[in-house]
This record gives C-alpha cells, sequence and structure tokens, in this order.
C-alpha cells in the first residue's frame, strides 16, 4: 500500500547533563588577619560566624580550605569578588577554583 502511515523508525532521547560543579578554595597566607578572612567568608559566601571561623582555621593549620561548590561561573565570580576585596584592603589573601572529579 503507498498510503500507509508507518511510525517513525528512529527516536530521539535527550540526554541531560549535569553541570560539572567547582570548588573555591581559600589559600592560606601570613598576612592577612583572621578577623577580616572570616568577614570576607561571611560576606561574599554567606556563611556564618561559625563557619566561616571554621573554614578560615582549617585554612590555616592546612594552607587551604574548599569554602563551597558552584557551577563554573558563579565560583570564578565568587572568587574573584572575594579575592579583590582583599586586593582593596591590600592583603594578598587569595580565593581559587577547580573542578571536582
Ligand atoms: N594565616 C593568617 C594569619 O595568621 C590567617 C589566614 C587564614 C589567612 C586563612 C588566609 C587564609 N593572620
Amino acid at each position: 500500500m503507498s498510503n500507509t502511515v508507518t511510525k517513525p523508525k528512529t527516536r530521539t532521547k535527550t540526554k541531560v547533563e549535569r553541570p560539572k560543579l567547582h570548588k573555591v578554595i581559600l589559600i592560606n597566607d601570613d598576612y592577612t588577619p583572621r578577623e577580616f578572612v572570616t568577614m570576607i567568608l561571611k560576606a561574599e559566601f554567606r556563611m556564618t560566624e561559625d563557619q566561616a571561623y571554621k573554614v578560615m582555621i582549617t585554612a590555616h593549620k592546612l594552607g587551604a580550605c574548599v569554602v563551597a561548590v558552584f557551577t563554573k561561573d558563579v565560583a570564578e565570580t565568587k572568587a574573584t569578588r572575594a579575592t579583590d576585596a582583599a586586593r582593596t584592603k591590600g592583603y594578598p589573601l587569595l580565593f581559587t577554583t577547580e573542578p571536582e572529579e
């Protein structure tokens, strides 16, 4: 029959991948005051005094500490904003980012 209606032979399955998350990492240095680090963590990463103090003291003791994970754009923006805020006060404080495994 020439006018038979047939189903399509191929199907399309859309795969949605979860965007890879990126860590924001606080790096220790010998010059930035503890109080200032804690203040930046509270302001930029919306942490409580307790959370901010724990992250600051962990970086102070171990050399670095993961602050939080975000999508790539958000992680980079927050790391840059936090680092820039320290620069305006003349502190060498540094936040970096790296993709999660
Ligand atoms: N190590 C700094 C000090 O003793 C405090 C600090 C903690 C700096 C975490 C940077 C990151 N004043």
